[in-house]
């Protein structure tokens, strides 16, 4: 026998998180709707390639967070599909809890949870079997006790699978699994979620982590969408393709910027237009200012997020200047400050190289104490 399907794998969307860190529901309200035009794509993804199959591997919603109305919306999404059939199982942020909208909501006929009593989906026609480990509730420390897969080698087998992969902590509240049990289940897709960072784990053993198709974090850089993945299977021998596709609809970006030197918020703000705002408009940046000022000069943030705004969809400031202090100057005055500074460079002389940068640090911070009246660690 000879079956081939196809699918668009993704995870982990979160659709209705609150996103509280951006500091104004304007823009919560607006990240929210970013969710869901990326889920669209998704969608749209799935009807321009014809694929069999949709698979959400887990955390599709926020249960704390989500409305009704996006529920609504979402089934709509489904039905749009017709002849595709979704595989859906809950994560740790949608668990099959009792009051779930997996089992109070009356879903489109073409969607098919999986649970822990349930695991299973077999669509004979295709001769693919599905088979999906997810969340009954919010924490699980150990794998939920299910029926075992019933993988015939003549089929399609796909797992669904959310939780920890290959960590090292000894407990981990999220179904934690090791590599080599996973591939003891015998399937030739492992559709994994959870990890919101992209990771192609083995693919040569078809196993993949879909990652968030909209990052939701600062630890969250890089690209982010989800998998294109035609598996055909041929007297028993598996051959996958698996791509990604990129489909977020902003980056978080940490920016480091040295403004050492600058004297004026004019020069500071020269030196924030360096970037390449054009290409960043849409995205969530972090600016860590770093480098030494002179004594007496601040970094200006209420300045830089004026014009960050106007930049770019959403800045953070950080920021971890230091004061330049003049040694040679201040060691020459005879007040306090002098003496210390003399005082902390005979002992830096005599120092070895463990103790010198301690002294380096207590000769900042001492500085800061006396110069400043203000120390921050
Ligand atoms: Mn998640």
């Amino acid at each position: 026998m000879k079956y081939k399907v196809s699918l668009v794998h993704c995870a982990d969307i979160h659709l209705d998180a609150p996103f509280t860190g951006l500091g104004s529901a304007h823009l919560s309200n607006r990240r929210r709707r970013d969710l869901k035009e990326t889920f669209e794509k998704i969608i749209s993804a799935v009807i321009s390639k014809n694929a069999d199959y949709l698979v959400i591997s887990g955390d599709l919603y926020e249960h704390q967070y989500v409305s009704g109305s996006t529920i609504h919306w979402l089934n709509d999404q489904f039905k749009m599909l017709e002849g595709t059939q979704v595989i859906i199982i809950p994560g740790n942020h949608d668990p099959y809890v009792a009051n779930s909208w997996y089992r109070s909501f009356s879903w489109s006929s073409n969607v098919h949870i999986l649970t822990t009593a349930c695991p299973e989906y077999l669509h004979e026609a295709n001769g693919v079997y599905f088979y999906g480990i997810g969340f009954d509730t919010f924490r699980q420390e150990s794998l939920p006790v299910m029926k075992p897969p019933s993988v015939n080698p003549e089929r399609i087998n796909i797992a669904l699978f959310h939780g920890t992969l290959d960590l090292a902590f000894t407990q981990s509240p999220y179904n934690p699994i090791d590599l080599n049990t996973l591939l003891d289940l015998g399937m030739d897709y492992y559709a994994l979620g959870h990890f919101h960072g992209k990771k192609d784990i083995h693919q040569a053993k078809g196993v993949v982590n879909a990652g968030s198709p909209e990052p939701l974090g600062f630890d969250e850089p890089g690209e982010h969408g989800a998998y294109w993945v035609t598996l055909e299977k041929e007297n028993g021998s598996i051959l996958r393709d698996i791509q990604f596709i990129q489909l977020q609809k902003r980056f978080y970006r940490e920016l480091p910027l040295d403004i050492s030197g600058c004297s004026s918020q004019v020069q500071m703000l020269q030196r924030l237009e360096q970037f390449d705002w054009e290409r960043l408009k849409e995205d969530i940046i972090r600016v860590q200012f770093t480098g030494s000022l002179p004594l007496g000069v601040q970094v200006d943030l209420a300045s830089a997020r004026e014009f960050l705004e106007r930049k770019c969809f959403h800045a953070e400031l950080i920021d971890l200047t230091r004061p330049a202090y003049d040694l040679e100057l201040l060691a020459a005055d005879n007040n306090i400050a002098g003496v210390f500074i003399r005082t902390m460079q005979e002992r830096l002389m005599k120092a070895d190289d463990e103790e010198k940068p301690v002294l380096e640090k207590a000769l900042e911070l001492g500085l800061d104490a006396l110069l400043r009246g203000q120390v921050e660690l």
